[in-house]
């Protein structure tokens, strides 16, 4: 049987910040329920996909047949201090988008820890399934019941030394691994994220509703932006990153250390107004391999409309 203590260092050498090792059994009853109630609100708005294959989503077992523990894994993606701040007065991107797209990044990282895997395991025996982000699995859960961090009243995984800036991602598997274990949460009577939110979006008992936030309406909504949202969206061009760079854990937290993975100082912030008269060449030149490109030039364009309309109303006042 191969020592788990092998696989994370692997998975450090090939270059996540964390590693930590959960059964495949179901998530926790307590989160079982956030999800079901979370729902019955309504709070994923058009994200019809989150209704579905909730039995996968909520037990890992039901991705691989034989699952056994679920390899969890976190890459810190907090900017460089070099990286240029934001300008208040144009329309800006959240920092996760100001790197490659990490699915393929990772993914292509998980399976290089599954051959590893396989090296070190009788030929044929290691199955494994690679999730990152799009496959119907709730990540925070897992990640926090392998004790890479605790959920916050943001409803992000932090991890109390790096923060909350990290994408999460699994390697689910037949291998019968003994389980690292789960941290307290440590907000206790802090709730600089809920005041921070500018959109009405964050609950810290309710948890966040997606019709209201910015990182949803900017990054998943395909329609139109309803008008009474569209003002909490300042100048959000895509996605939000309000509620955790408020976060006294985030703050302090140490910079992304990855070299390989690929980051794009110039697509921190555009002026709107130019962006509207974008041709599609410009925003392949602009986003091409980014997860901005995922969203299409046309809802581009819609979330720069909204941002000079919400730069103009903010320079009249
Ligand atoms: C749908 C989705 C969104 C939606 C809805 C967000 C949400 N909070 O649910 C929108 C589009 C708004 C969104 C925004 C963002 N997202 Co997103 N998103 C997802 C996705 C695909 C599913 C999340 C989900 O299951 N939501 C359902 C609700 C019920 O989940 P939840 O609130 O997290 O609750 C779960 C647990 O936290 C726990 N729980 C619930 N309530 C409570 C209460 C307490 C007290 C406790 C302890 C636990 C607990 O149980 C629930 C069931 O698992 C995941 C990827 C994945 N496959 O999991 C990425 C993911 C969560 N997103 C991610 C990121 C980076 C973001 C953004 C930061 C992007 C940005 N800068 O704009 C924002 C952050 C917004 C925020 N504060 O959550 C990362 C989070 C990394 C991290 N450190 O947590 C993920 C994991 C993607 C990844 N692979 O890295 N996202
Ligand atoms: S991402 Fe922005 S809008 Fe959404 S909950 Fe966090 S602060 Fe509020
Ligand atoms: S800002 Fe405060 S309440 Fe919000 S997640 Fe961070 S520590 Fe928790």
């Amino acid at each position: 049987m191969i020592n788990k203590h092998i696989i994370k260092q692997k998975a450090l050498d090939l270059g996540f910040d964390l590693v930590g090792i959960t059964s495949a059994q179901p998530i926790d009853n307590r989160d079982i329920s956030a999800l079901q109630k979370w729902l019955e609100r309504g709070f994923e708005a058009h994200m019809g996909y989150m209704r579905k294959n909730i039995d996968k989503r909520t037990d890992p077992s039901k991705l691989l047949a034989d699952a056994r523990s679920v390899i969890c894994v976190a890459l810190n993606y907090k900017v460089t201090a070099s990286c240029k701040k934001p300008d208040k007065n144009k329309a800006t991107v959240a920092d996760f988008a100001l790197y490659e797209d990490y699915h393929s990044f990772i993914k292509k990282r998980l399976f290089v820890l599954a051959d590893f895997i396989k090296t070190k395991t009788s030929p044929g025996t290691f199955k494994f399934k690679a999730c990152v982000d799009s496959v119907p699995l709730a990540e925070r859960s897992l990640a926090e019941r392998a004790g890479l961090g605790f959920i916050g009243k943001n409803r992000m995984l932090i991890n109390p030394e790096l923060g909350s800036n990290l994408f999460l991602a699994e390697l689910i598997c037949n291998l019968e691994l003994s389980p690292d274990e789960p941290m307290e949460a440590q907000c206790h009577s802090c709730d600089k994220c809920v005041k921070a939110c500018p959109t009405g979006a964050l609950n810290a008992s309710k948890g966040l509703d997606s019709n209201k936030c910015a990182s949803y309406l900017t990054i998943e909504h395909r329609q139109q932006i309803p008008e009474s949202e569209q003002s909490g969206i300042g100048n959000c061009l895509f996605g939000c990153d309000k509620c955790s760079s408020v976060c006294p854990f985030d703050i302090n937290a140490p910079k992304c250390k990855n070299k390989d993975i690929r980051f794009f100082d110039q697509r921190r912030d555009f002026c709107p107004d130019a962006l509207i008269s974008w041709q599609q060449e410009d925003f392949d030149k602009a986003f091409k391999g980014s997860t901005v490109e995922r969203l299409g030039l046309d809802l581009l364009k819609r979330n720069a409309r909204i941002c000079s309309n919400n730069l103009n109303a903010k320079k009249a006042r």
